[in-house]
Parts: structure tokens; sequence; C-alpha cells
């Protein structure tokens, strides 16, 4: 794996591919390419990695594949992160609370109000904002 190490151990991501159904090398890859490419503002160059990678991530989001992602489904990830890496004191000290942050990514991102992000929603909010991509991740204050 060389420079690029992974933050969550082995029984975080068994904790992770429990709740979401992804398996251990997708959760890692996506993570690993998240933290590469947010904080590093890369978006413009490698713009159909990234698409594929928000694909990817909205799949990971819609926990009940129903082509939406409600803040229930946001909220669960969050928190499943946020309980992997509450431990580190960077993060606690540095992170808004998992609720302030799917608020902030839904103000965002939620373009027509519904309480839903449409993939295209989803889509355009994560591509044209690069803060919006990195809350996604988790890992930029950290990374
Ligand atoms: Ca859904
Ligand atoms: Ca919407």
């Amino acid at each position: 794996m060389g420079a690029s190490k992974s933050k969550l151990s082995k029984k975080e991501i068994n904790d992770l591919t429990e709740k979401t159904s992804f398996t251990e090398e997708e959760i890692k890859l996506w993570f690993a390419g998240f933290q590469r490419d947010c904080p590093t503002g890369k978006l413009s160059k490698s713009e159909g990695n990234v698409e594929e990678k928000l694909e990817w991530a909205f799949q990971l989001y819609d926990l009940d594949n129903s082509g939406t992602i409600t803040k229930e489904e946001m909220l669960e990830i969050v928190e499943a992160i946020f309980s992997l890496l509450g431990s580190d004191e960077r993060f606690a000290q540095n992170s808004l609370s998992p609720e302030s942050r799917v608020d902030r990514i839904f103000s965002k991102m939620d373009i027509n109000g519904d309480g839903e992000l449409s993939k295209e929603e989803f889509l355009r909010g994560a591509k044209n904002d690069k803060s919006i991509c990195q809350a996604l991740s988790l890992y930029d204050k950290i990374a």
C-alpha cells in the first residue's frame, strides 16, 4: 500500500461491510480514493474517476437501493464512520456531530428540497463543491 495507509482497521471495516453490503475491498478503495482526490483538489483532472467514485458513494449511502438517499440513510453511514473514528482525538475535536454534518450536506445538495438526494443532486453537489466531497469522505480533518 505504500504511502497511502488506511485509517480503517480490519474490525472497523467489518462493521461497515455489515451495514452496507459492500465488500471490504470496495470500502477500502473508496476511502483511499477519497483521501487522495478530495483534499488535493484534483477534481477536474480526474473527472471520470471521481464520477465513478461518487456513483459508488451514492450506492453506499443508498442503503435500501431506492435510488434516493434520505437523511436517515446518510446518518446511518455517518454515525457508523463516526463510531469508528471516535477514538481519534483530532477527529473528535475538529468535527461536527453526525447530525450537523448530515444537515449541512443536505442543505447544500438537496436542490429541490424534498428531503432526499437523487443521484443527480448527489453527483452535481459533490462535484461542484469540494467541501461536500470532503464531508462525504469524512476524512478531511485528519487526512
Ligand atoms: Ca434510499
Ligand atoms: Ca432532492
